[in-house]
């Protein structure tokens, strides 16, 4: 039985996916209905925000009556009314008698009370069926949930020898075409890309998503002394928002002219630098869940040692390119001890078709280093 509802719920996440891109900063969801024989009656997704929830769409996608079926989700049904009214609810209305669910809602106006509206409906519920995959899947939506904090991942491509680029700044191409296309697939499913003036400036970059059906995500110019010119690439295209954080003094003296689709947000400073943490606030509260940093090394390590950077993912080259002084793609102080790292936890590795990706998980430190 538990292998069964293993195989479902695995087809729930793949259901779920196809709302990447399309649902933030909601939860992905899917939903099956099946019957003692685990025959499947019919099968439902969140396809787009402030739409009809999975299960919902699954209820509403069957031909047959529901009375005595099994419905399986990977997230709690709701207790709410929100955009719609609370799927546990419908649910019961319907006399499903038994849901099998992957994990407990963190969103706080749900957490449980969902699963509580079933059973005192005598619904038998059972939970916790692949929680981790179903936890992996909507992380960001956990970390908004939990933390009123977006998720952030650091994309980086490297040699072998942890190098982005020559001395001189040269970095076409470390990695392949394949791995290049990743990148793009990831555009789709983060709300923000983030990157350095100084990336902006030397590489002129326009940040888009290039996949079909893909969403470009926002772009965010992390820009303390406002030296970005609307002449740039990234200001060409007026499809998506174009966010500029800067240093909050600065900007009184120095306010440039760009297009009206830019927005610039103001910073206070921290360890000479845009404040990290208080960055993240700010667009957090301008609506981006998820950011995907793209960027040099000293931005990376200002994530990282501010313990904002959720996960790394690298690409890493089959190539050494032994330049003593090429880029680093994390870029700090000094160290002395071998104690003084910042480790990961390496989630999943994945040979591409020359490169390696490699997801990695950051350990959190308690509070702030330099
Ligand atoms: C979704 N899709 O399939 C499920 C959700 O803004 P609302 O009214 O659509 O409610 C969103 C909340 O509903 C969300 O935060 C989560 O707690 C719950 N479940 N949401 O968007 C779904 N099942
Ligand atoms: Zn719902």
């Amino acid at each position: 039985m538990i292998n069964k509802y293993n195989l479902l719920m695995k087809k729930c996440i793949k259901l779920a996916e196809k709302g990447k891109g399309k649902v933030s900063p909601n939860p992905l969801v899917g939903c099956i209905i099946f019957d003692d024989n685990f025959r499947i009656i019919s099968t439902g997704y969140h396809q787009k925000y402030g739409e009809n929830h999975a299960e919902r769409n699954a209820i509403l996608n069957s031909k047959e009556d529901l009375k005595g079926m099994n419905l399986i989700v990977n997230l709690e049904p709701c207790s709410h009314y929100g955009k719609t009214p609370p799927c546990a609810d419908l649910i019961i209305e319907k006399g499903i008698k038994k849901v099998i669910i992957g994990m407990q809602d963190p969103n706080p106006i749900v957490s449980g009370r969902g699963i509580k509206k079933l059973i005192a409906s005598n619904i038998e519920v059972i939970t916790g069926v692949l929680e981790q995959e179903c936890k992996e899947l909507n992380k960001i939506f956990i970390k908004n949930q939990t933390e009123n904090k977006p998720f952030i991942t650091i994309k980086t491509a490297s040699t072998l020898d942890g190098k982005i680029a020559t001395t001189v700044g040269t970095s076409k191409w470390i990695t392949d075409e394949v791995s290049r296309k990743e990148v793009q697939k990831l555009r789709n499913e983060y709300d923000g890309i983030l990157t350095s003036a100084k990336t902006v400036i030397t590489d002129n970059p326009s940040m888009t998503c290039r996949i079909k059906n893909g969403v470009n995500p926002v772009r965010i110019i992390a820009d303390r002394y406002l030296k970005t010119t609307p002449d740039l690439k990234i200001f060409e295209d007026n499809k998506t928002r174009v966010i500029i954080v800067t240093d909050e003094n600065l900007y009184q003296k120095n306010q440039k002219k760009f297009p009206e689709y830019v927005e610039i947000i103001t910073c206070p400073i921290k360890n000479n630098y845009l404040d990290i943490n208080i960055m993240c606030d700010l667009l957090y509260k301008k609506g981006i869940s998820s950011i995907l940093i793209e960027a040099g090394g000293q931005l990376n390590n200002a994530f990282i040692q501010s313990n904002a950077a959720d996960e790394l993912i690298l690409f890493l080259a089959p190539k050494i390119l032994a330049d003593k002084d090429g880029i680093n793609f994390v870029y700090g102080e000094k160290r002395n001890l071998i104690s003084e790292c910042n480790n990961l936890i390496i989630k999943s590795t994945k040979k591409l078709k020359n490169d390696i990706m490699i997801l990695g998980s950051f350990i959190k430190t308690a509070g702030e280093t330099k």
